[in-house]
């Protein structure tokens, strides 16, 4: 089967952008399915004369390091015009070549600088139980596409009809927001002109998904934000506004469900999480604050520090049966080294009673008790071991105990940020 899919685990940030740049080597697609640049993909690429780049990816797709990997911004992500230009010559002014291989769906929806302000605006609103957004738009743009009056990328190509839907949509904004600072005729020739920059990059996705699929190319989709992030089965309403699970590879790019081959998830070997919200093993002590300088811990996209905590193994438990993943890549092990011991949650209790699941309501949520299990640690520097068999026993006992807990083998261990720091199990 053709198609492998790499999704995030956790709450984000689990580094799937570094597996999808090694897997990529093999692809001849690499796709975004949701999500826009809320996202943040950091690929560290050190070339045979030992000269180190590093790359940050939000809305681009990662597989654009390499060469030979053609690109597709898929139906289901949101699309902030300026970005996708802003990104493309930060990427290109590093070298990277991305003439005739960089796609984008006439279906995907468009993120305006209105649905930026107006994200802000809500946010404001929600005082003391913001969610913690990146302010990028996305959960207004993918409200307006919900109701039914968002406007999408073929939109731009009918001048006239945009010009008069664009104002229409403004004017609701200004009616439920009040009259925020806002050019819109100033945008709507600004628009005009993107629109004619983008035309090249701009195709019908479903059919060259299609015609992918019928000459056998490999298709690597590459996931956004993570499963506790998804609209449905995340710590909702402290999520992202898109289908980051499984299911969002099939509406986001126009796949069929049985044309998915491989699913991976990227599972960090502590947790972390970017926003507010529910966060059962957080550790706001010491320990919390080892992992997020040890491991540089703060966002790509806002630059914000992220919470830190122990591996969820009950997160993990919900989050591999809703995406079924074949295999996982651990990432981050070496952050781990200098820990005497290690605790991993195990289950979830409410008065002395284990839940069967994550639970849906947030309430519940505040009363578990969480049972750990503590692991040595390994004590050890990792970062330059090559192979698995060289790990030390602690640090292979830890693998073995998520593997066995989870039932889902470990194929990938992160032993650092570079592409070279990734040992094949
Ligand atoms: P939004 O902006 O509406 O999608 O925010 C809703 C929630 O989703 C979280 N979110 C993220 N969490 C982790 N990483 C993300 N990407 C960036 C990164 C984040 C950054 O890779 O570092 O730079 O801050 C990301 N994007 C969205 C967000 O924190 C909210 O909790
Ligand atoms: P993504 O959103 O899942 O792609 O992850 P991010 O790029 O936002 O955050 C992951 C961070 O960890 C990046 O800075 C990566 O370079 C870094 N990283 C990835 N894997 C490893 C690893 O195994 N060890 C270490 N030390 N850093 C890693
Ligand atoms: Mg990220």
């Amino acid at each position: 089967m053709s198609v492998t899919v790499v999704l995030g685990a956790q709450w984000g940030d689990e580094g799937k952008g570094k597996l999808v740049d090694i897997l990529a080597a093999d692809a001849d697609v690499c796709a975004r399915c949701a999500g826009g640049n809320n996202a943040g993909h950091t690929i560290v690429v050190t070339n045979s004369e030992g000269v180190k780049t590093t790359y940050a990816f939000h809305l681009l797709p990662s597989g654009l390091v390499n060469p030979k990997c053609t690109s597709l911004i898929g139906n289901g992500v949101v699309v902030h015009v300026p970005s996708f230009f802003d990104e493309l010559e930060a990427l290109e002014a590093q070298g990277l070549d991305c003439t005739n291989r960089l796609f984008l769906s006439d279906r995907a929806h468009l993120v305006f600088d209105f649905h930026q302000i107006v994200d802000g605006l809500k946010e404001v609103e929600l005082g003391g139980s913001s969610i913690g957004t990146t302010k990028k738009g996305i959960g207004p743009a993918y409200s307006a596409k919900a109701s039914r009056s968002g406007l999408r990328v073929h939109h731009l190509f009918d001048h006239e009809t945009f010009a008069k839907k664009f104002r229409k949509i403004v004017e609701g904004r200004f009616k439920r927001y009040g009259h925020f600072e806002y050019d819109t005729e100033a945008e709507i020739i600004r628009y005009k002109a993107l629109a004619e920059r983008l035309r090249p990059y701009v195709i019908d996705s479903v059919t060259f998904i299609h015609k992918a699929l019928a000459e056998n190319k490999k298709i690597l989709v590459e996931g956004a934000n993570a499963l506790m992030l998804d609209i449905d089965f995340g710590t909702y309403p402290f999520v992202t506004s898109s289908a980051t699970t499984i299911g969002g590879v099939c509406t986001g790019l126009g796949i069929p469900p049985k044309k998915i081959g491989t699913t991976i998830g990227v599972i960090k070997a502590y947790t972390t999480r970017v926003g507010g919200g529910p966060f059962p093993t957080e550790q706001l002590n010491e320990i919390g604050e080892h992992l997020q300088e040890v491991g540089r811990e703060w966002g790509v996209t806002t630059g914000r520090r992220r919470r830190c905590g122990w591996l969820d193994l009950v997160v993990m438990q919900h989050s591999c049966r809703i995406n079924g993943y074949d295999k996982l890549n651990l990432t981050k092990l070496d952050i781990l080294d200098d820990l005497e011991e290690i605790k991993v949650a195990v289950k979830y209790t409410v008065d002395d009673k284990e839940l069967a699941g994550f639970p849906a309501d947030l309430g519940v949520l505040e009363k578990v008790s969480v049972v750990y299990v503590t692991l040595p640690g390994w004590k050890t520097p990792i970062s330059d071991i090559t192979s698995y068999e060289e790990l030390p026993d602690n640090c292979k006992k830890y693998i073995g105990f998520i593997e066995n807990f989870l039932s889902t083998p470990i194929e990938w261990i992160g032993v650092g940020p570079g592409r070279e720091s990734m040992l094949h199990k």
